[in-house]
């Protein structure tokens, strides 16, 4: 492996933009892991589309790549600041996961994490890998149509899983080995997607702290993500090149790209952030509707609902009880699965259930008296999920334009 900078050789050639690159051949041919600097559009030299495209293709080629500084330094500080008390509470080898420490739940837990889940260079690089299979060769194909997967025909994607992986001193040595030896992420469906002609997922791992050879940088089987078929069992060894990175970098890489984590031999925590994205139509690997509930989630930017899956990626998938989308039901604030009613839709006294479309004033004073009833009831015998319930009925009467008191 060596590491040639732009400015001190004449071979490099082959990667545009590209400032650095380490190469190696292996039984995939000749790659490089290509690094890219983020500064170039804090700059204003590139706009971030000219700059995804650059990382695009060096993705194409090689199945990975690096952006350097694509966050700064306090902002990762920052997230491990927050992530610090579930990281401490966390054992070594949960789930077998040998010399890691992994948890999630990010977008709940640390609001700084966003900025890294939805950096915009990012979205942009997922948007291309999923929504437009630029990688695939093959078309987007949606209800037998194909397409070029341009605007409006595009597959839908979204977060997939939100870990930081602490591997500590020793973590992947002899004896704290890590479960995930070199591996390839897509197989988790259980479907064999590469005779389906789609890219499924798309993965990056963000340096919180520096990562180095001896602390365990990711480590990257250069051109994996080509293999044809994709299960031969070469490829899952050296050479491999280390994703050396300054913190606040980030690599990305496909689900087909075979990589792990590497032996931290330091006495430092190597600390990552490994955010991954998928088809909006697949199952997720960390259920962000359950890692991230409507409660918290109600109150986060609408991209940020969005890319969890709080909204409809497909015709009804999603739906949530009377067949509404996330968006209208559960991220609204007074809507509760078990309080009849709560469902948002305008109700028609002469036509709807009497209980929640008051005829009239008098009608309405009447429902709501007898409400405040069963809550008192309720609270006395010290049922207080039915108290809850009720109280939610009562503000949905009171607050929703549904009924004629409002009409
Ligand atoms: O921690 C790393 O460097 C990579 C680990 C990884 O990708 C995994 O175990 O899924």
């Amino acid at each position: 492996m060596t590491c040639i900078r732009r400015n001190d050789s004449p071979f490099f050639t082959s990667s545009d933009g590209c400032l650095e690159a380490m190469k190696t051949t292996n039984i995939f041919g000749n790659h490089e892991l290509c690094r890219y600097e983020y500064d170039e559009v804090l700059s204003g030299d590139l706009d971030i589309e000219a700059f995804a495209v650059q990382v695009l293709n060096a993705v194409d080629r090689h199945g990975f790549a690096v952006i350097e500084n694509a966050v700064q330094g306090p902002a990762c500080n920052q997230v491990v600041s927050e992530m610090r008390s579930y990281i401490e509470a966390t054992p070594h080898g949960l789930h077998g996961l040998g010399g890691t420490r992994r948890c999630g739940a990010l977008v709940a837990r640390s609001a700084s994490s966003h900025q890294m889940i939805a950096h915009p260079v990012i979205l942009e690089l997922a948007k291309r890998i999923l929504g437009e299979q630029k990688l695939n060769g093959d078309a987007v194909r949606i209800n037998g149509r194909e397409g070029p997967g341009e605007q409006g025909f595009r597959y839908p994607w979204q977060l997939h899983l939100t870990q930081i992986i602490d591997v500590g001193p020793g973590g992947g040595g002899d004896d704290m080995p890590h479960q995930l030896q070199l591996h390839r992420a897509n197989g988790m469906w259980l479907h064999d997607f590469q005779h389906v002609g789609i890219d499924p997922q798309m993965e990056v791992m963000w340096a919180l702290s520096d990562f180095t050879e001896e602390n365990g940088a990711t480590h990257a089987v250069l051109g994996s993500h080509r293999e044809a078929p994709r299960n031969g069992t070469g490829g899952y060894g050296e050479p491999t090149v280390q994703a050396v990175m300054p913190k606040g970098s980030v690599m990305i890489w496909t689900g087909w790209s075979i990589h792990g984590a590497g032996v931290n031999r330091s006495a430092d925590r190597r600390v990552g952030m490994n955010i991954n994205y998928a088809l909006g139509f697949l199952a997720q690997e960390e259920n962000q509707l359950l890692a991230c509930p409507p409660h918290i989630a109600r109150k986060l930017p609408e991209q940020m609902q969005r890319l969890m899956g709080y909204r409809q990626p497909a015709a009804a998938l999603n739906y949530v009880a009377e067949c509404q989308p996330p968006e209208d039901s559960v991220l609204q604030e007074d809507f509760d699965v078990l309080v009849p009613g709560a469902h948002g839709h305008v109700m028609n006294p002469a036509l709807d259930g009497p209980g929640f479309a008051p005829e009239n004033e008098a009608a309405f004073e009447a429902k709501v008296a007898d409400l405040e009833r069963q809550k008192s009831a309720a609270i006395a015998v010290d049922d207080l999920e039915q108290a809850l319930h009720l109280k939610h009925a009562i503000s949905v009467l009171h607050r929703s334009p549904r009924t004629t008191k409002q009409q």
